[in-house]
């Protein structure tokens, strides 16, 4: 059966990180009028979704993802009105506005949390996870993701609170039908408004297994893992669908899920082709390959049959059945030429395009996180002064404080895998602090903005910024890149990516070499001679025989 065709399946979706974007006004932290002053930047792009990370009010513990009014704008950002501005100015230019939606908690100065804390019967008490002490101590052996115990103890009442993420980001209780109404009025208020979708903050968290039992403790470990009573939890699929029926299914939207712990089977329920879910999920298999005996903590590279087996799996499993997102990065991520690539000088603008090709010529709505198509790279971070992130932070503490791992070494994972890494300040060109900014920046630039920036590349046709152009002009172009079958070929492969792609009489072949050296190879007969849609090198022949040279990327058309 042919698939339903969707815009949302046609898209290409960038991602604004909007205190680090573009400062207007000087005060150091990107705003929404500085997002405006891009639109331009990303028509040129040629993107169709911007997906927005948190704007809504927050006393920024977790960077606006602990929010304490939905239905405002955090200060530093500007203003409703100059979000209507936003919104408006997009929609002139042909793009769509995705906002984040972070309902599995709240900030704990949310006037829910508020009240809720104050004493045992008051209204808004069920409106979060309270729990009595046991044994004397925490409700259960659950860690939180940003270091220490899931709960927290509240003095007001004698009762623990729950809380996956910081203290400061109480889970909300979503077996309570109030809480969910709420939610669902919110999100139409703001569909209201004309935003056109959500991406969904860990909404495979939001239904926790009643009982709330003691999770897996691994040995050495300091808490136990609240993932199997969390994640793809009882009632997740009931409130997604009841969502869908209460508010989605009245617009025209897209949506994506964050599915932490999410597996194909999974998925294809979160976002199946019927549209009574969600429209595609974030998986996060791609990046837990590198993780180890201290979670993403160590200095691991991945091995690509690996990442193969990954994507084969996702690319295969959901053919006809589910929609796939495809995504490097992220404000969670670091980045990902330093992380996949190579980010010498030598190789870093290769390789970005290579892996920019590998991506977005698989089947699923592709991302682009803000610096991406500039090929940004991680960021010399000498001391743990420099960082900013609640999860780096406490880690180090924890690790280091705790003497499960030496502070230098510490140091070291953080370089390579914090999320800060992604969050320093987006390089529009060589003058003071990148051109982000005419204050001091909320945390530092990297300093290779001199020579990687967005002025530079605009003005050079064979940059990273003009491939990624390329690679999205070739999508809207050509349904075989949105709508035709992935095959993996060469599965074992250490050093090369390679797949086909199939519509109607149509096929795709897409090489990449994920290393730096020179590889020969034959290629399948059919496609000798065929089209070269694009390569980052020059002097590309479609020969039998082949030398895919360092991190090169070719596409071929038949
Ligand atoms: O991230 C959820 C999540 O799974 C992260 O904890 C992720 O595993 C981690 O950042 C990788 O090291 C979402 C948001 O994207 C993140 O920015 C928030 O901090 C988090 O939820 C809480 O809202």
């Amino acid at each position: 059966m042919e698939e339903n065709k969707r815009w949302w399946k046609e898209s290409v979706v960038y991602q604004i990180y909007p205190r680090s974007f573009k400062d207007s006004d000087g005060d150091g932290i990107g705003d929404i009028n500085g997002i405006i002053e891009k639109l331009d930047y990303l028509k040129n792009l040629g993107i169709d979704v911007i997906w927005l990370s948190p704007v809504y009010q927050s006393p920024n513990d977790d960077n606006g993802y602990d929010i304490s009014d939905y239905q405002a704008i955090m200060q530093e950002f500007g203003t409703m009105e100059d979000f209507d501005r936003m919104l408006a100015a997009a929609h002139e230019r042909g793009i769509r506005i995705m906002m984040d939606l972070v309902v599995n908690h709240t900030s704990d100065e949310h006037k829910w949390f508020m009240e809720s804390r104050r004493s045992k019967d008051n209204p808004y008490r069920d409106y979060y996870i309270w729990r009595e002490a046991k044994d004397g101590k925490e409700p259960n052996n659950w860690g939180s993701c940003f270091s220490g115990s899931a709960w927290k103890y509240d003095k007001a009442t004698d009762m623990y609170y729950l809380h996956l993420f910081s203290e400061k980001q109480p889970d909300l209780n979503w077996d309570n039908e109030t809480v969910r109404k709420e939610v669902f009025n919110m999100m139409a208020w703001w569909l209201e408004k004309g935003v056109d979708g959500f991406r969904m903050d860990v909404i495979s968290m939001i239904s926790k297994v009643p009982g709330l039992p003691d999770g897996p403790k691994e040995k050495g470990a300091l808490f136990g893992d609240f993932s199997p009573y969390v994640i793809n939890g009882p009632h997740v699929h009931d409130y997604l669908k009841e969502m869908r029926r209460e508010v989605l299914s009245k617009y025209d939207t897209i949506t994506v899920g964050e599915t932490a712990g999410v597996t194909v089977q999974e998925a294809e329920k979160y976002a199946a082709d019927d549209e009574s879910e969600l429209n595609m999920v974030f998986q996060f298999e791609q990046n837990d390959l590198d993780g180890g005996e201290h979670s993403k903590w160590n200095l691991k590279k991945i091995y690509l049959p690996d990442l193969k087996a990954v994507f084969n799996r996702w690319q295969t499993y959901l053919e006809g059945k589910a929609w796939n997102s495809l995504y490097w990065n992220n404000h969670d991520q670091p980045r990902v030429v330093s992380r996949f690539g190579n980010d010498s000088s030598e190789y870093r603008e290769l390789s970005a395009k290579m892996l920019a090709t590998c991506l977005h010529m698989m089947k699923g709505t592709p991302y682009i996180y803000q610096g991406e198509e500039l090929g940004m790279t991680n960021v010399p971070f000498e001391s743990i002064d420099e960082f900013r992130d609640i999860e780096s932070i406490n880690a180090y503490h924890e690790f280091t404080e705790n003497n499960i791992i030496a502070p230098d070494d510490m140091m070291k994972y953080l370089r390579y895998k914090s999320r800060d890494n992604a969050r320093t300040p987006m390089q529009w060109d060589e003058g003071k602090n990148a051109g982000f900014t005419t204050g001091t920046p909320w945390i530092k630039v990297n300093p290779n903005y001199t020579r990687i920036n967005a002025k530079e590349q605009l003005g050079r046709e064979d940059s990273v910024f003009h491939y990624y152009r390329k690679l999205i002009e070739l999508r809207k172009k050509n349904p075989i890149i949105v709508y035709g079958k992935f095959e993996l070929l060469l599965p074992e492969d250490e050093d090369i990516f390679m797949y086909a792609r199939n519509y109607g009489d149509e096929q795709l072949l897409v090489l990449c070499n994920f290393s730096d050296k020179v590889r020969k190879m034959e290629i399948p007969d059919e496609f000798v001679k065929g089209d070269i849609w694009i390569s980052n090198y020059e002097d590309v022949t479609a020969d039998k025989e082949i030398s895919l040279r360092a991190y090169e990327a070719v596409v071929l058309h038949i």
